[in-house]
């Protein structure tokens, strides 16, 4: 049994790789070693997205370093294409451990013509119909209210998927997020509601943030349970979300858990440097000290199957060299042409866009008259 309301984390594994509670028979050193290989995956595809960023090849990124474990936890706690994700923008970590390929990721981040939506979008905002996660919006908690009309939806049509929905620790402060809880509470609709509280909403600290104690007693006014994981604990974060999920499929209605985590980065390229204008260094290295991967590592190593630092550096390469090829073959497909922005909206184009698109084919064949 799993307690919700609990005054601290949960937590299966200590910091220094030690299990401070029986790990499940599940956690098999082959599936250890899968969810290591994700985040570290993961971790690299952040670097190498930053340099595309610097060399002028994209131009937004979020990256989610030291989140590892929160995301690919997640991921591997819900039943992929099967349930529906409603995703916010720091979470290609939950897509890539979710099974969305690193070709489509940074196709979109580029917005190429091999882009899911050929350019249209902010980069680094992907939707992916294959897995139902369902394109990002970058308006903090916009996704609340619609993925509980999902899990309404999903409740009436009698199904047995149910829906993800995530969020910052920041999201929670917006009306948006209060509607969404509320009405999921209020119709016992099947949402399972997923904090990432990173601590940070760019600039705010979370005890600007709200005077509440921490985010998942706010769950109690929603009647729903709420229950606290340590978010850079994997075997923690899939425990608690698998067994919140059950609750939450078995018709319970929706339940949210908040993962405490740390974003080690900045927040964005828009702020680089953040810990000299907000936060202190020693914040920062304080986290560092306590990484999802390197804990991961030590379990590994505790039960007798460590990730020797010749296996790691080899995936980290493999990982460099992956993301350098997914991004050639991105790259020559080509940009797509200034029409696409007039398509797949509408049956029947609106007068409006017929002159816009008009005017425009003028001004691409040599100007007005
Ligand atoms: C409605 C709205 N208000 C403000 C912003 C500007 N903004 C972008 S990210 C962000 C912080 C969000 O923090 P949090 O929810 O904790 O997510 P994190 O970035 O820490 O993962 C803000 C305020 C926005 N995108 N949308
Ligand atoms: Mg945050």
């Amino acid at each position: 049994m799993i307690e919700p309301f609990t005054p601290e984390p949960l937590r299966w594994v200590a910091e220094d790789g030690t299990p401070v509670r029986e790990l499940p028979a599940r956690f098999t050193p082959e599936l250890l070693r899968e969810l290591h290989r994700l985040m570290v995956q993961a971790r690299e595809f952040d670097r190498k997205l930053i340099t595309l960023l610097r060399q002028g090849r994209t131009t937004f990124y979020a990256q989610s370093s030291g989140m590892e474990a929160t995301q690919v936890g997640l991921a591997r706690s819900m039943r992929v294409g099967h349930d529906w994700v409603w995703p916010y923008y720091r979470d290609h970590t939950l897509g890539l451990a979710m099974g969305v390929s690193m070709f489509d990721l940074i196709s979109q981040c580029l917005g190429t013509n091999s882009d899911l939506c050929r350019g249209r979008q902010m980069p680094h905002h992907f939707g992916v119909k294959a897995q139902n996660f369902v394109s990002i919006s970058s308006s903090i908690a916009s996704q609340v209210p619609p993925a509980a009309g999902n899990a309404i939806a999903q409740k009436y049509l009698g199904t047995d998927e149910i829906t993800i929905c995530t969020f910052g620790d920041g999201a929670t402060s917006e009306g948006d997020w209060h509607a969404g809880m509320n009405m999921a509470g209020a119709t016992k609709a099947p949402c399972l509601f997923v904090c990432e509280n990173n601590q940070w909403a760019i600039s705010t600290s979370l005890r600007e943030q709200t005077a509440s104690e921490n985010i998942h007693i706010k769950a109690k006014a929603y009647g729903m349970p709420g229950f606290y994981v340590d978010g850079n604990d994997i075997v923690a974060v899939m425990e608690v979300c698998l067994h919140a999920a059950e609750w939450v499929r078995a018709g319970n209605g929706p339940a949210l858990v908040e993962c405490l985590t740390y974003r080690v980065g900045s927040h964005s390229n828009a702020d680089a440097d953040a810990e000299k204008h907000y936060r202190t260094r020693e914040e920062v290295e304080e986290w560092l000290g306590r990484d999802p991967i390197t804990r991961l590592e030590k379990l590994l190593e505790h039960l007798g199957h460590p990730v020797s630092a010749e296996e790691r550096a080899a995936l980290i390469a493999e990982t460099h060299a992956l993301v350098d090829a997914e991004v050639l073959r991105a790259e020559a497909t080509g940009q797509p042409d200034w029409q696409i922005m007039f398509e797949d909206v509408y049956a029947d184009m609106p007068v409006h866009l017929r002159d816009q698109e008009a005017f425009l084919r003028q001004e691409q064949a040599g100007g007005r008259a």
